[in-house]
């Protein structure tokens, strides 16, 4: 793709250790988003098996297809940064790289987020019928809940990696590690609103999960804190007029 083509939607994959899975992925997004102006970034956050050298085989097939690399492991969210500070289209849509959110479901995101009115930033993935052990789906239900609660924000399922949100707004957000939990509460803090539409939800046939329950606990105390004392200092001036 040449600079004269521009895509109107980028599709930021973060991957750690996810071999046997990444290519696959990226064949689907290949085909869910065939005939549309699309590129995809896959963001390999220093894996120790072959996914970086399964995505880079995988480029001359497939040419929507970009790779990067960190030297260093930094976590998802810095991957979904790294992506994003990459692209080139004004949308952009994340997914897992582990293939258990349906590429089918991203082109739905993305229009539904082009259709929206301007101060709509995301919309997020809602997952309908989860598929993940009983112990996971309960923390993530209690998880949900009290962050909404702490929060007051819209979402009843942010761990959802399946999202369409807009590059300027994202962006404008603060960044820290594991910042893609509480993509919903930053932007509502920045005047922006978020939409939902259900998403499916599949398996992980490959590879393991990076995250434990207890991880996530000990690392969502701290954000919370942290995400509660940036909404306390918020402050936002309304329309902006220039004359
Ligand atoms: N870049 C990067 N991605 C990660 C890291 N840990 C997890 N991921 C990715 O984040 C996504 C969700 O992680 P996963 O382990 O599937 O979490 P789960 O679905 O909640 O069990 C997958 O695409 C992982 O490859 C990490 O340290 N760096
Ligand atoms: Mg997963």
């Amino acid at each position: 793709m040449n600079d004269a083509a521009l895509p109107d939607i980028s599709v930021v994959v973060p991957v750690h250790d996810e071999a046997g899975a990444a290519v696959d992925l990226a064949r689907e997004i290949a085909q869910a988003f065939d005939g549309r102006a699309y590129e995809m970034i896959f963001v390999d956050d220093a894996s120790r098996d072959p996914t970086l050298q399964e995505l880079r085989s995988a480029m001359a097939d497939l040419p929507t297809l970009r790779v990067l690399a960190h030297a260093t492991n930094a976590g998802q969210s810095r991957a979904v940064r790294t992506g994003v500070l990459a692209a080139r289209a004004p949308i952009v849509v994340t997914l897992d790289g582990d293939g258990q959110n349906p590429p089918a479901d991203a082109p739905r995101l993305a229009d539904a987020l082009m259709a929206a009115p301007p101060d709509v930033a995301m919309v997020g993935g809602r997952r309908a019928s989860r598929q993940d052990s009983a112990s996971k789906r309960q923390a993530s239900l209690w998880a949900n809940r009290i962050r909404r609660r702490l929060l007051g924000d819209d979402a009843d399922d942010t761990g959802c990696g399946l999202k369409a949100f807009r590059r300027d707004a994202f962006l404008r957000l603060p960044y820290f590690d594991h910042i893609h939990r509480y993509l919903p509460a930053l932007m509502i803090r920045e005047g922006y609103r978020n939409a939902y539409l259900d998403v499916g939800h599949r398996h992980r046939e490959t590879g393991r999960s990076k995250y434990t329950n207890w991880g996530r606990l000990r690392a969502s105390l701290s954000d919370l804190v942290g995400v509660m004392w940036l909404k306390s200092r918020a402050r936002r001036p309304g329309a902006i007029a220039e004359f």
